[in-house]
């Protein structure tokens, strides 16, 4: 049944799943339950000749019973999710790791700080659909959209959320393996929402140092190439942490 899932593979994956199979238990339980009983009084009480149809006015005890057992059921599952809730979306960890994607019509683009250690500057390294990160790490990733409401989505980190126009939504992740993975957008955002589909490719974090700076290196040899001079206190400085 576990096999329903694809793999987790960032820290909070387990405790989603463990919420998840937890909550399907339960209402998949009382469904089975209640289904059996439905069908099984219909036919036991259908009619045949003989017999007389009765009117009851109903059980008080069982109905306070069927009433207090699925509330309290319910308010149990509230306080657990509660928890799981606030420890993902409660608080965002401190780290220096963040990207910000930016969902459009149909791609995500990928922002780096670049050399400068700040968003939104000329030497930010800037991918399409092309998300590296490393791995044992917590990444702070902001989320924005130019156009309509997407939802990031990384099936494998069990990481949904929308990317809403306006807002800069932040969300995290720490990987627990390297590999490649899927990022999808799982909000019908227009008539190419199904080619919206970018990798994620988790990198032992030396591999990814070097992967970045080979990004930042090339924005600096464009920009110089551009007539820009490349920033040579720059590029002296040591690269954020
Ligand atoms: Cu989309």
């Amino acid at each position: 049944m576990r096999s329903w899932l694809p793999e987790g593979v960032s820290t909070y994956s387990g405790s989603i799943d463990h919420m998840f199979y937890m909550i399907l238990w339960v209402t998949g339980i009382g469904f089975i339950v209640t289904e059996v009983v439905l069908f099984a009084f219909a036919f036991m009480y259908r009619s045949r000749p003989g017999r007389r149809a009765t009117y009851t006015h109903g059980n008080s005890k069982l109905e306070i019973i069927w009433t207090v057992v699925p509330a309290a059921f319910f308010v149990f599952l509230g306080f657990m999710s509660q928890n799981v809730w606030s420890s993902i979306k409660g608080h965002v960890p401190h780290t220096d790791e963040e990207v910000t994607v930016t969902a459009s019509q149909f791609n995500w683009e990928i922002r780096y700080k670049g050399k400068d250690g700040a968003f939104d500057t000329p030497d930010d390294v800037v991918t399409s659909n092309d998300m590296r990160l490393p791995v044992d790490v917590p990444v702070k990733i902001r989320l924005r959209s130019k156009d309509v409401i997407h939802s990031f989505f990384l099936p494998q980190f069990r990481l949904k959320q929308d990317a809403v126009p306006g807002l800069t939504i932040e969300v995290w992740l720490q990987a627990t393996r390297t590999g490649e993975f899927e990022i999808a957008c799982a909000e019908l955002c227009g008539f190419g929402h199904y080619s919206m589909r970018g990798v994620l490719t988790v990198l032992k974090p030396e591999e990814y140092r070097t992967w970045l700076s080979e990004q930042e290196a090339g924005v600096t040899a464009a920009q110089a190439g551009q007539g820009a001079p490349a920033p040579a206190a720059a590029e002296a400085k040591a690269p954020p942490a």
